[in-house]
């Protein structure tokens, strides 16, 4: 599959309540590595098989939250044509200067009627995963730390407008709809998950009355046992956990929830399924996202949280 638009969810930008006991959960108990801090206080953080300078910022603030998810392009025409294409389809963008953010070039950022934030860029600085661009390693003993998860691999936000959303991302950014779940009364989606890839989600959303809400961060693990693993250190830390380890029916993905010492949950996450842009979507209906096992395939129940907690 050629992939020359939208590339994929490079980066989220985190609030914090506590700075130090965020970079002690994100770094050390969760192992991504931290590549930098700006005048500004913000901490940048990469997962070990990334190659660009960061895909974790975390801002301190007095509230937790996502202040927004960066996706990077294929190049600085396409940086160029999708802000235009969004600008076309009624979308207003500014451009945010060069090296606002470390190592990173200028990015488009622009509002969706969900409230989320969201960003485009072409350029972050390539610094490499440890194993070598000749005759590279498999993986860097030096980049193991925690839970390791092997990059930042989607999120799913909480807000109004998901229809609206759903269209701007599938026809002004590309992306697919790979699965959805449909609303109790099934007239419209209550949860969609879209792809500008063959991952199975690159980016999800779920209809809720309060705009710019964050779900989840979701991070790759590179195996089941890693994300039982990920569980072990969960419980030597005392780290709050959500749901699982299970398997989620929707999307088919191996998981734990859990939260960041804010409230933030995040993901550690197994990928099952890949989807191409030519596959029909599949359809949950509301039911099946609890007794059907959409959520918990193992439990087949509707975890309360879900649908409520988020900051
Ligand atoms: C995920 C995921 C639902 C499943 C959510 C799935 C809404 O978070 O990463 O696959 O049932
Ligand atoms: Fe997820």
């Amino acid at each position: 599959m050629a992939m020359t638009g939208v590339l994929r969810p490079g980066h989220a930008q985190l609030r914090v309540m506590n700075l130090e006991e965020a970079v002690h959960h994100y770094r050390d108990i969760m192992g991504l590595i931290e590549t930098g801090r700006d005048a500004e206080g913000r901490v940048y953080l990469k997962c070990r098989e990334e190659v660009d300078h960061h895909s974790v910022v975390l801002r301190e603030a007095d509230a937790a939250g996502l202040d927004f998810i960066g996706f990077k392009v294929l190049n600085e025409a396409t940086l160029d044509q999708l802000e235009a294409d969004l600008n076309a389809y009624g979308i207003a963008t500014t451009r945010i200067p060069s090296g606002e953010m470390l190592e990173t070039g200028e990015r488009v950022r622009f509002q969706v009627p969900s409230g989320h934030w969201f960003e485009l860029y072409a350029k972050k600085t390539a610094v490499g995963n440890g194993c070598g661009l000749v005759d590279p390693t498999p993986w860097d003993p030096a980049s193991i730390r925690g839970m390791a998860p092997l990059r930042f691999d989607h999120a799913l936000l909480y807000g109004p407008n998901i229809a609206e959303v759903t269209k701007i991302f599938t026809e002004v950014l590309g992306f697919t709809l790979v699965e959805r779940v449909l609303n109790p009364e099934g007239t419209a989606n209550l949860i969609v998950f879209m792809s500008c890839s063959i991952k199975s989600h690159d980016i999800a959303f779920a209809e809720y009355p309060e705009p710019g809400k964050l779900h989840h961060c979701s991070f790759a693990m590179e195996s089941w046992d890693d994300v039982l693993r990920a569980g072990d250190i969960m419980s030597m830390h005392k780290v709050p956990v959500d749901i699982g380890p299970t398997r989620h029916g929707v999307t088919r993905g191996r998981t734990i929830y859990a939260w960041d010492p804010s409230g933030n949950r995040f993901e550690t996450f197994k990928e099952d399924r890949q989807s191409y842009p030519d596959q029909e979507p599949l359809t949950w209906t509301f039911e099946a996202l609890g007794e059907g096992g959409g959520l918990d395939y193992v439990q087949r129940k509707l975890h309360d949280t879900f649908l409520t907690v988020v900051t």
